[in-house]
């Protein structure tokens, strides 16, 4: 087993930038690897590195149903992007917190590949979602960080009361 521990907010380190990945070496195999079974075991429809600690662009994802359609996206960029939608977000580094975020409906995606092969692709709905919500956390950005100051400040006490519960147990 490979999983890897996901940082929490408010830890400091999910606003840490991350830098671009260059060397597309053993290592990185190893990294994207561990990375989706910390995903599928959490279980979640996506995961960016700053969550593991590791300050690299590169993101997971798997949003299909049969989790059959596994994802890398290496150093991302949207380059295009229309429309609105709202989707109810939660958050492996916010766990037990759900709310609505707004975000383009459509994007169009420029990434590299987990061998460094360029890829150009568009995307909508929940993918579209999960893209803009992981490129958020390489630039450490976090969905609470959309709400309102009142609500993110109960997000961070209700995850306070739900970590004494489970000092105690
Ligand atoms: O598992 C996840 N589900 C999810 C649901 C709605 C919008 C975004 C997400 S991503 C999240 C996993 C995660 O925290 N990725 O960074
Ligand atoms: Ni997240």
């Amino acid at each position: 087993m490979n999983r890897l521990q996901i940082l929490e907010y408010p830890d400091p380190r999910l606003r840490t930038k991350a830098q671009p990945v260059s060397v597309f070496d053993a290592a990185l195999q190893t990294l994207i690897d561990a990375m989706f079974e910390t995903m599928y075991a959490a279980p979640g429809i996506g995961l960016a590195a700053s969550q593991v600690n590791v300050h690299k662009q590169l993101l997971v994802l798997d949003v299909s149903e049969e989790k059959d359609q596994p994802m890398v996206l290496i150093n991302p960029k949207i380059v295009a992007s229309e429309g609105s939608q709202t989707y109810q977000e939660g958050c492996l580094s916010v766990p037990g917190v759900f709310a609505d975020v707004e975000r383009a409906d459509r994007i169009v995606v420029e990434a590299l590949d987990r061998h460094g092969k360029a890829q150009n692709f568009e995307a909508d709905g929940l993918l579209a979602v999960c893209i803009q919500h992981e490129i958020d956390h390489l630039v450490g950005k976090l969905f609470v960080d959309y709400l309102s100051p009142l609500k993110r400040e109960l997000v961070r006490k209700k995850l306070d009361k739900q970590r004494r519960a489970a000092a105690e147990a």
